[in-house]
């Protein structure tokens, strides 16, 4: 069995934000507009006003400023509300794939690799555009790279479940180096007239290059120690949008075809979980806590990670140096937003530090790749 590191990251950025004040003042619009227009069978009590929604809510419950997206205007629009991005014909690449290119570029160039180095690719993200072709099979082509490529989605937790895939092709000889993208339009998938998710998602693309540790000679490298996946079914984070949609008329356009979630139990129920699972995993690696330097976690929320930290340090933690959080400026990216902390929070550390990235997400699905820099 062959060694496996991660020898470079991207990441693609959308140039459009959104802040907190620009999103509230156009749900709020919307909200005020709904109640005037409504408000004879509101004072009947026939219907339920629309409540209005706060950027210091917002801040606090979730740690979130901004978001970056791939439409700005069609979201703040308040008579759309749906970002505006137009259908492309087969002979142009998907915007899935055009961002995958971009963050991969990145990833490659760091890596000090070309695509005639790669044997693979996986696209692991939460929303694919379409059903087939795979994706990750027309970035293979827009990148020129041999060998094979597919699509996976385990929700938030895809890029962690994508690298122990990788891992598996590499560590067994199957393939030198395999590519593993994550674009993430998650602003497609969002009601934003939902006023208790309409400021949980942004979009964004990660790459991460794994290939064999022998043949690396990237002077990022991070060693893959052990990787561990977890999955418990839950419905308190569903999409029920699929291809069956059309063939049941009376559920199109319901609410339940976008992201629901019940925010509070997952937050309950999926810290605990996630901290045990890394407590353990170390534990099993006989890796002491105390010689982790950096947690790479899931961005869904700040407190989140600030408990999550708190329960395998046994204090708070440093977050800009112990547990970085890029969901201020990102808000959650679903797979993405762990790979996003690991690519922005990793070349200050010198050889031998110890680190973990985890995300936690839709499944309940959680992965936790423990890593060593080279
Ligand atoms: N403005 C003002 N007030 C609000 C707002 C708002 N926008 N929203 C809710 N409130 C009110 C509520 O009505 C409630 O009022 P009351 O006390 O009177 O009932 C009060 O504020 C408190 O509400 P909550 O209890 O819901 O607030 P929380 O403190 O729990 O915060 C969060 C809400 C931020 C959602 C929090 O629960 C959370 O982050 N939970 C974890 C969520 C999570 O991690 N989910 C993972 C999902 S991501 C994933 O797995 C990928 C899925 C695929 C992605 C697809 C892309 C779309």
């Amino acid at each position: 069995m062959h060694k496996v590191v991660i020898s470079g990251t991207g990441l693609y950025t959308p140039p459009n934000s959104i802040s907190n004040d620009e999103l509230v003042a156009s749900f709020n619009a919307w909200a005020e507009r709904f109640n005037a227009e409504n408000a004879a069978a509101i004072a009947a009590g026939e219907m339920e006003p629309a409540p209005l929604s706060s950027s210091e809510f917002i801040e606090k419950a979730s740690g979130i400023k901004s978001r970056h997206v791939t439409d700005k205007q069609g979201i703040l629009d308040v008579d759309r509300m749906v970002p505006y991005i137009p259908e492309r014909s087969n002979d142009e690449w998907s915007i899935l794939c055009e961002m995958s290119v971009k963050a991969a570029e990145e990833a490659l160039q760091r890596a000090g690799r070309t695509a005639a180095d790669i044997d693979g690719v996986i696209v692991a993200c939460s929303n694919l555009q379409r059903a087939y072709p795979a994706v990750a099979i027309e970035v293979q082509a827009a990148l020129g790279i041999q060998g094979f490529g597919f699509d996976m989605n385990v929700a938030c937790s895809s890029a962690t479940f994508g690298i122990q895939n990788a891992v598996n092709s590499i560590s067994t000889g199957q393939a030198r180096a395999i590519l593993m993208v994550n674009p993430e339009i998650c602003t497609g998938h969002m009601n934003f007239r939902d006023r208790d998710s309409h400021f949980i998602f942004g979009d964004a693309c990660t790459a991460v290059i794994l290939e064999r540790a022998d043949q690396a000679t990237s002077p990022y490298q991070y060693e893959i120690l052990g990787t561990r996946l977890l999955t418990q079914f839950s419905n308190n984070i569903r999409n029920n949008f699929g291809f069956l949609n059309r063939a049941d008329e009376s559920g199109i356009g319901k609410p339940d075809k976008l992201f629901v979630q019940e925010g509070r139990k997952v937050f309950r129920e999926v810290c605990p979980m996630v901290a045990e699972l890394i407590a353990e995993q170390l534990q099993q690696l006989d890796i002491p806590v105390t010689e982790v330097s950096r947690f790479w976690l899931h961005q869904a929320n700040l407190n989140m990670n600030m408990l999550i930290a708190r329960k395998l340090l046994g204090r708070d933690p440093d977050l800009q140096k112990e547990a970085p959080v890029v969901l201020d400026e990102y808000a959650n990216t679903s797979s993405a937003g762990s790979i996003i902390a690991f690519h922005k929070f990793q070349d200050d550390l010198p050889a031998g530090s110890l680190g973990v990235i985890c995300s936690f997400g839709a499944g309940y699905s959680i992965g936790s790749v423990v890593v060593r820099k080279r």
